[in-house]
């Protein structure tokens, strides 16, 4: 996610720090840098340049000039600002109207609707809602099947009477909603690849007809300027309540995506981070930021051990990663729980400082060869990993079918997630400057 991004950042920031003192000239100069950072990454170039001018107008004054580590006032800055980019805080669906609630889900074809329409059910139903998810899309035949699938998949009811007006099939799905006590409306509407007159008035007649209090525009965040440009159409003509931004699991670069928000002024309410249904998080702006920047993104992290791992168990990791007793047996315990949280990468890019981490092994067979060194190890070993000279090294090789270099490299790995988690504890410690720089 935003991996260019992220590398460009961090680069970036490595290059500020090396410098003792700023003048105006340098902060300028760097600022250049940042500006072709983000445009690289397919940032709007309109929202780029009131982004520089931002930065700049804070860089510039004294404070960043007086201070004794101008570099990181810079960095903090661009975080700051990014932060208003992505949007203040957090924003929650509104659902507190009279039930059921309809919610409509708009957007171009292939965007993600339908997997989102699945995964807003299932992340509802999580929160103690009833969702009922209502198949408004008839022009493709596939899309009707897809729904109900999922339903089915998600145990979820549908309300998919074929085909028939968009706007009827969502009236009646409200009618069926109140019949059968369910308190949300997940009403997936038709894409089309290019924005049209026919498709616009449905979408309208929709939202006449229900007057839904959310429409949510969905983005695919793989897509390029043309996404932004249809964002303020749908706007325009819809008035959309929020954003949800699909598929930023992908290698794309996502600025088009960034510039969503600052363009259409909606508040980004989700994102999708995979094909499966539970692929799917809350917006945090701040959080987001951080991640874009490379400072990894802990929170999230532990809020995914809790979904996946019972509260205790993720507390007592949140305590262990604040006071740095991190044993071997304490990743192997992580290591599977991890198994339960989803694909190594994506949670590995929410560790703080990852990017050095790059020859991190994280592959699944690699998982169980770690499993077993650790194994093979004696309780006291995993509790004081120094203990393990070079017989106790063959021993332990030998015990768990791998070769000495496997234990070493293991125990390099571990070291290494040790130091990020020294990183992590000051960063906590260091009041009012939470980056993992020196
Ligand atoms: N990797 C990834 N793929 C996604 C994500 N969300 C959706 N997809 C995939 O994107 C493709 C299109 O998703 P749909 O949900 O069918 O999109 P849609 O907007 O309903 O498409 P139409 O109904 O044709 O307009 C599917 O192959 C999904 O699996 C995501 O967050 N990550
Ligand atoms: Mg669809």
């Amino acid at each position: 996610m935003f991996d260019q991004l992220t590398q460009g950042f961090e680069n970036f920031f490595r290059h500020l720090r090396g410098h003792g003192k700023l003048t105006e000239d340098n902060i300028r100069e760097s600022l250049r840098e940042v500006r072709r950072i983000l445009l690289e990454a397919d940032v709007n170039f309109k929202v780029v340049k009131q982004f520089i001018q931002n930065v700049q107008e804070k860089a510039l004054g004294q404070e960043v000039l007086r201070s004794i580590t101008p570099g990181q006032l810079v960095i903090k800055i661009i975080h700051d600002e990014l932060v208003a980019l992505l949007g203040e805080g957090v924003s929650r669906l509104d659902l507190s109207s009279l039930p059921p609630v309809p919610v409509m889900v708009v957007g171009l074809q292939g965007s993600g609707k339908t997997t989102f329409i699945a995964k807003l059910g299932l992340h509802l139903r999580r929160k103690g809602k009833f969702p009922l998810l209502v198949a408004g899309d008839v022009y493709r035949p596939a899309a009707i099947d897809q729904l109900q699938q999922l339903g089915r998949q998600l145990d979820l009811p549908v309300w998919a009477p074929g085909v028939q007006d968009p706007v009827d099939i969502c009236r009646d799905g409200m009618a069926e909603a109140r019949r059968t006590g369910r308190d949300v409306v997940l009403l997936d509407t038709a894409g089309r690849l290019h924005i049209d007159e026919p498709m616009m008035q449905e979408l309208a007649r929709i939202r006449e007809a229900l007057k839904p209090p959310e429409i949510l525009y969905v983005a695919d965040g793989m897509a390029g300027q043309d996404a932004v440009r249809a964002a303020q159409e749908f706007q325009q003509r819809l008035d959309f309540s929020g954003i949800v931004l699909t598929k930023l699991d992908g290698d794309a670069k996502g600025g088009a995506a960034l510039s969503i928000r600052a363009v259409t002024g909606k508040p980004i309410r989700f994102i999708g981070t995979g094909e499966k249904t539970d692929a799917l998080e809350e917006f945090h702006p701040d959080r987001m930021a951080n991640r874009i920047l490379g400072m990894g993104d802990i929170v999230s992290l532990v809020e995914k051990a809790q979904e996946a791992v019972d509260q205790d168990t993720a507390e007592k990791l949140a305590q262990k990663l604040a006071r740095q007793e991190f044993t071997l047996e304490d990743f192997l315990e992580q290591l599977r729980q991890l198994k339960k949280m989803g694909p190594l990468d994506q949670l590995i890019g929410m560790i703080p400082g990852m990017g050095k981490l790059k020859n991190l092994q994280v592959d699944e067979k690699d998982m169980k060869r770690t499993e077993a060194i650790i194994c093979s190890m004696t309780p006291e070993e995993r509790r004081k990993p120094n203990l393990i000279n070079g017989s106790r090294r063959k021993r332990i090789a030998m015990g768990s079918g791998t070769r000495v270099q496997d234990v070493n490299q293991l125990l390099n790995q571990f070291d290494q997630i040790k130091g990020m988690m020294r990183r992590m504890g000051k960063m906590k410690g260091r009041s009012g400057m939470p980056f993992p720089f020196p």
